[in-house]
């Protein structure tokens, strides 16, 4: 697929994944998440990507939520088509066997905002703004920002921000705890490579299964994830890397996970 809006770069073990429309703040047209999509099919079948990072080109958005002109004119079934495509696209990075870091660098409104929310963690740059616009354009949050934004805040939080579309600045989005850290901005891909590193050093089976088991048990009553946990510790000891790690470890010695 020709890549018009999303740029791809690999750095080792690591994906930088940036957004390029910086003119028009980065929003998310059709385009954009068609190849969006791609790019998260792409990461899926790359076995040696072990951390992703999400960001925005230019210094002033990460998104700045989805495309107005586009959705401007769109009728029911345009409407579905576009509501369809965005749910897929998120849902598929929010399930990606791999962690992703969203480095948000600028506006993150509405779709912008909801896209950092199934991200698995946010850093955010000090000249970061969050809000969910949507009520102000006569819609509701339809990439998942009613659902992922609650369960991360609280609903009190999520409701006001959601209600009054307000934009909060970066050391409010930490305070509520919509982001994990804050950074300087000319320090956050810096921080993001760091993190995305640090994720990759360990044993990327382990990772993705702990992903799994956060995500799916969220969804859960305590017993049901509690036994999902379960299985899925049960599952590490079929990995050649639990027992190169825990060998490693015995024989005091470093250690080198393969996948497997
Ligand atoms: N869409 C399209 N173009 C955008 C845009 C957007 N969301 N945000 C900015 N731009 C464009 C501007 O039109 C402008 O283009 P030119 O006029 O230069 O051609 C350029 O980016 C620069 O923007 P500004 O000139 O406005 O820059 P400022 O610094 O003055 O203001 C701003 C920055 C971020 C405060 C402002 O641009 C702004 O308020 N932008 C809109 C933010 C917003 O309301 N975002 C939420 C969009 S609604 C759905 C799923 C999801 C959604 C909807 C449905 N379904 C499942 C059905 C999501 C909805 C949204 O995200």
């Amino acid at each position: 697929m020709e890549l018009n809006n999303v740029i791809l770069e690999k750095e080792g073990k690591i994906a930088v994944v940036t957004i390029n429309r910086p003119k028009a703040l980065n929003a998310l047209n059709s385009d954009t998440l068609k190849e969006l999509d791609y790019i998260a099919a792409e990461l899926e079948k790359d076995d040696d990507v072990y951390a992703v990072i999400l960001t925005g080109a230019g210094d002033k958005a990460f998104v700045a939520g989805a495309d107005i002109t586009e959705m401007k004119d769109l009728n029911t079934m345009e409407g579905r088509k576009f509501s369809i495509l965005g749910n897929k696209v998120f849902r598929r990075l929010e399930n990606l066997d791999k962690p992703v870091i969203a480095a948000i660098n600028g506006f993150a409104l509405g779709g912008g905002c909801e896209l950092s929310l199934a991200c698995d963690i946010r850093l955010a740059s000090d000249r970061a703004k969050f809000g969910q616009p949507e009520v102000g354009l006569g819609i509701t949050p339809g990439f998942g920002g009613t659902q992922r934004l609650a369960r991360l805040v609280g609903t009190g939080i999520a409701k006001e921000l959601i209600y009054t579309g307000k934009i909060i600045k970066a050391d409010e989005a930490l305070r509520i705890g919509l982001v994990n850290r804050v950074v300087e901005a000319d320090k956050l891909m810096e921080e993001a490579r760091a993190l995305a590193n640090t994720i990759a050093a360990q044993a990327p089976i382990a990772v993705k299964l702990c992903k799994e088991a956060i995500n799916r048990g969220i969804q859960c009553d305590t017993d049901t994830a509690l036994m999902y946990e379960a299985e899925v510790f049960g599952e590490c000891f079929s990995t050649e890397d639990q027992k190169e790690g825990m060998s490693a470890f015995v024989e005091k010695r470093d250690k080198s996970f393969q996948n497997k």
